[in-house]
C-alpha cells in the first residue's frame, strides 16, 4: 500500500517543482542562519537568491563529514537548542560523533516517512513489529519506532541484543515483522537453530534490514532461513536516520528515495561533476523539508547509481540500487579495488559456506596480503580436511577468476568468526597507511 499515495505518486514535472520551491527555502533558510553555510555559499559565488532551476543546484558547494566534525557539536543547527526536542549522534571510526538535531517537526516528519517506509515494505496496522535496531543515539531504533507507530502496527522496542530472549518473545508475541542489521537477522537464524525454534513455529512475515551493506545473495540467505521476504533500508544520520530509502516489497528491486524531501545525486568521487541516471558514482543528498538540521549537496561516500524507469508498484520517485559499499571501505589490494560486498556476493554462491566471513589485510614489506576467513557448515566441517583443503583452493581460484585478486582462503569452524547485533565489521586492516 502507498502511504502517502499523493506524494509518493507525484508526476515528475509536479515533484521537480516541489523540489525547487522546497530547495530554495532551504537554501534561504541556511544562508540566513548558519554562518558555515554563508560562507561556503560565499566563496562558490551563489546566493540563494539565484537559485531558479533544478540545475542551479548543482552550483551549491558540497558538505562532507569533516564539515559537521569542525562544527561539533551543533554549530550546523538552524535554531538554538531549546528549538530542538532531539539529539542523535553516530560514532565515526575516530574521534568525535557526527551530531544531528531535530525539531518537533522535523520528528513528526520522519515519522511520517518511516510509516511511509514500512508500507513500501508491507507492514500494516495490525502487524506486530519486533524492532531490534539499537535505541539510543544511533538512529535505527526510535526511527523506526516511531513510524511504526504513526503507521498503527504494535512495536516491541527490544532493541538490539540480548538474542534468547528475541526469540522467546517473537514466538510469544508473535512478532509478523523483524527489523534489525541484516547481520544480526543472521545471528538471530542461527540462535533459532541451536534452541530447536524453526521458522515455521515463527509468524515472521517481512524482514527490513539495513544500515549496512549487504548483497543480494545474502538476502536470500536471511530469506530462506527465516521464511520471509527481506527488504533493504537505506539511510544516514546526517540526512534523517532510516527513512531516506526503502525497496517496495512488491519488486524488491532497487530502493525508492523520498524525493519530495530529498534531492540525490550521483557524482563522480573524483571530479566531483554529476553523472547521469544509470551511472555509478557517489551518492549526494540535500534535505528540502528539515528545519533543525538541513544538510545541502552531503557526500555520502556510498556507492550506487540511481534509475528513473517507473516501478510497477506506482511510486514514481527514482530507485538507487542497493549500496554495495564506501568509497572509504574500498580495499585497494596490490592495485585492485575491492569492496567487501563483491566477496561476499561470491562466497554465498558456494556451497557449504555460512554467511560469516571476515577479510583481513596485512602489508608484508611492500606487498598487501588479503586472507578471506569464512564459515562452513557443520556437515562439511566434520569431512576430510583434504575435501576443506580442495575447496579453500577453488573458493581462491573463484576470487581470482572473478575479482582478479589473489587472496589465501581459510576455511573456519562454524561459529568461531565474531557474531554482531548492530553493524557487523568485516574488515580488520592491519596495514598502517
Ligand atoms: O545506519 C541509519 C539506518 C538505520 C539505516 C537503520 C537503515 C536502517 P548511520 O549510522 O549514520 O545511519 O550510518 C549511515 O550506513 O552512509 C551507509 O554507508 C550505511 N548504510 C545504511 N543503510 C545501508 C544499506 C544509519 N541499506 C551509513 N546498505 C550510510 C548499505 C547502508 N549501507
Amino acid at each position: 500500500m502507498i502511504w502517502d499515495e499523493e506524494f509518493e505518486s507525484l508526476p515528475r514535472e509536479a515533484l521537480e517543482a516541489l523540489q525547487l520551491y522546497r530547495l530554495k527555502k532551504t537554501a534561504e533558510r541556511v544562508y540566513a542562519t548558519v554562518p558555515f553555510y554563508k560562507d561556503t555559499f560565499d566563496k562558490a559565488k551563489i546566493h540563494p537568491s539565484q537559485i531558479k532551476s533544478m540545475d542551479d543546484l548543482r552550483r551549491l558547494p558540497f558538505t562532507v563529514k569533516t564539515d559537521l566534525r569542525d562544527n561539533y557539536p551543533f554549530g550546523l543547527f538552524t535554531l538554538p537548542l531549546h528549538e530542538v526536542v532531539r539529539i542523535h549522534a553516530s560514532s565515526g571510526t575516530t574521534g568525535k560523533p557526527t551530531v544531528v538535531g531535530y525539531t518537533k517537526r522535523d520528528i513528526d516528519t520522519w515519522s511520517l516517512l518511516m510509516a511511509r517506509t514500512l508500507s513500501c515494505a508491507g507492514v500494516r496496522k495490525g502487524d506486530v513489529v519486533q524492532n531490534a535496531y539499537g535505541y539510543g543515539l544511533f538512529t535505527g531504533g526510535l526511527g523506526f519506532h516511531y513510524g511504526a507507530e504513526k503507521l498503527g502496527a504494535t512495536v516491541i522496542p527490544i532493541s538490539g541484543g540480548n538474542t534468547k530472549r528475541q526469540i522467546m518473545l517473537m514466538e510469544d508475541f508473535g512478532s509478523t515483522v523483524l527489523t534489525c542489521t541484516p547481520s544480526y537477522a543472521l545471528t538471530l537464524a542461527e540462535a533459532m537453530d541451536e534452541l530447536g525454534v524453526s521458522k515455521e513455529r515463527l509468524n515472521l512475515r517481512v524482514g527490513i534490514f539495513g544500515a549496512e551493506p549487504w548483497s543480494q545473495n545474502m538476502r536470500h540467505q536471511v530469506e530462506s532461513k527465516l521464511g520471509i521476504d527481506a527488504v533493504d533500508i537505506y539511510g544516514l544520520s546526517e540526512v534523517i536516520g532510516p527513512g531516506v530509502s526503502v525497496e517496495c516489497i512488491e519488486a524488491k528491486n532497487g530502493l525508492h528515495i523520498f524525493e519530495d524531501h530529498f534531492i540525490p545525486e550521483i557524482i563522480d568521487p573524483e571530479t566531483g561533476e554529476n553523472l547521469p541516471y544509470g551511472e555509478e558514482g557517489e551518492l549526494v543528498f540535500t534535505t528540502i523539508t528539515k528545519e533543525a538540521f538541513p544538510i545541502i549537496r552531503y557526500r555520502t561516500r556510498d556507492i550506487t547509481r540511481l534509475y528513473a524507469e517507473p516501478c510497477r508498484c506506482g511510486r514514481t520517485h527514482v530507485r538507487m540500487e542497493r549500496v554495495t559499499g564506501r568509497s572509504d571501505d574500498m580495499l585497494i589490494i596490490r592495485g585492485v579495488n575491492l569492496y567487501p560486498s563483491q566477496i561476499e556476493s561470491l562466497l554465498m554462491e558456494i556451497d557449504g559456506l555460512e554467511p560469516h566471513y571476515q577479510l583481513i589485510v596485512d602489508r608484508e614489506g611492500t606487498l598487501d596480503n588479503l586472507e578471506v576467513r569464512i564459515e562452513v557448515n557443520e556437515k562439511l566441517f566434520s569431512d576430510e580436511i583434504k575435501g576443506l583443503e580442495k575447496l579453500e583452493r577453488g573458493v581462491e581460484k573463484e576470487i581470482k577468476d572473478m575479482l582478479g585478486i589473489s587472496a589465501k582462503v581459510r576455511l573456519v569452524e562454524p561459529k568461531t568468526i565474531e557474531r554482531f547485533e548492530g553493524k557487523a565489521k568485516r574488515v580488520i586492516d592491519n596495514r598502517k597507511i
